[in-house]
């Protein structure tokens, strides 16, 4: 039974340019930043994002989580939007690893207002100290909704007011970019750091890159070490995010065709999707019965993510054409025949 994998574009392989790249990648130690070719990622990635300096790392949770660390004091809060990945789905290492308190602002469609940004900076003898504002985008449980560019600088105005460092979560950044219509730099431009992901949309295997300023990296790279993230020769798995970043960021546009393809053909079934929230290559349904339907959905080859009583998460990626997607609904369409 062929298996269309719609559970998140984590899933994605390797292409085969990205394998010829990993098989004759040149290498070094990179703990004393000997790898050539991670030394080439770092650069590219600083480059196309506009910062003076990357940090290849394993994954989004640690590039993220020394991000926080680096930027932050023990003991400080961190305002971030209600539902953050930061917040929901990384354990807790925030409070763990740097003694983090996480403030939460509402963020309707994934996007707080400078306002409830702005009114929960702490200042008081009697409360914990903000450290640090973290925005996502595209915003993951929110549907891979987008920030407008608007909203961003409106939030770097408060960091910059209030004198506080301002980190994006950019595990699908260039989804956001794409969904904009700009080239990421402008994205990221108002960040002081950014964490952007080679292995979910960019189909890279492995792999994540922080950027910010050369102090910044400096100061990340202590933080990197001390997680157990010192890698050796790490050019074969950077090899694969340099092809990620040359290829595969130009045509992100396809996988959100695909979602919004997927959203409109489940609504016309009677699915209850909100439409305004599937913006790049994500798609929210809302269900009586998700974890039935999963179940039901994998035993005829179709696999997605309940995330909870009543919530399926949909995801498109390269490794999905158009032809999956026809038969993804016509498997929904036979189910909800059924009454599923
Ligand atoms: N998200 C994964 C799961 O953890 C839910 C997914 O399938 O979407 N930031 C954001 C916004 C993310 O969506 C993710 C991964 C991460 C960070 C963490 O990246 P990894 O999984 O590489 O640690």
């Amino acid at each position: 039974m062929p298996v269309i994998d719609l559970r998140s574009d984590t899933v994605t392989h390797p292409t085969p340019a990205m394998r010829r790249a990993m098989a004759e990648a040149e290498v070094g130690d990179d703990v004393y930043g000997e790898d050539p070719t991670v030394n080439r990622l770092q650069a590219l990635a600083a480059e196309m994002t506009g910062f003076e300096a990357g940090l290849f790392m394993p994954s989004g949770t640690m590039t993220n989580q020394v991000a926080l660390a680096a930027h932050t004091q023990r003991g400080c809060e961190v305002i971030m939007s209600e539902g953050a990945h930061i917040y929901e789905y990384e354990l807790g290492a925030m409070a763990v690893v740097s003694g983090l308190v996480p403030r939460l602002v509402p963020a309707p469609l994934g996007v707080p207002s400078a306002e409830d940004v702005a009114a929960a900076v702490h200042r008081s003898v009697h409360q914990a100290p903000t450290g640090l504002i973290a925005l996502e985008n595209t915003h993951n449980k929110a549907g891979g909704t987008v920030l407008p560019l608007a909203s961003t600088r409106a939030i770097q105005a408060v960091a910059q007011r209030e004198g506080l460092p301002l980190h994006l979560d950019g595990a699908r950044v260039f989804n956001a970019a794409t969904a904009l219509g700009v080239p990421v730099a402008e994205v990221c431009q108002p960040c002081d750091s950014v964490a952007l992901c080679l292995s979910k949309g960019l189909a890279a295997p492995v792999g994540s890159v922080l950027v910010g300023s050369g102090a910044f990296i400096a100061k990340a790279h202590r933080y990197r070490k001390l997680l157990g993230g010192g890698m050796r020769q790490a050019g074969g798995i950077a090899a694969a995010g340099i092809v990620a970043l040359r290829e595969m960021t130009t045509r992100l546009h396809e996988d959100h065709a695909r979602a919004r393809a997927l959203a409109e053909g489940l609504v016309r079934l009677g699915v209850r999707v909100d439409l305004e929230s599937v913006q790049t290559n994500m798609v929210y349904l809302t269900v009586p019965r998700a974890e039935l339907l999963a179940r039901r959905l994998a035993e005829r080859g179709v696999l997605c993510h309940a995330l909870g009583a009543e919530s399926i998460r949909l995801v498109t990626h390269y490794q999905l054409r158009d032809e999956e997607i026809t038969t993804a609904l016509a498997i929904f369409a036979e189910l909800l025949e059924e009454g599923v």
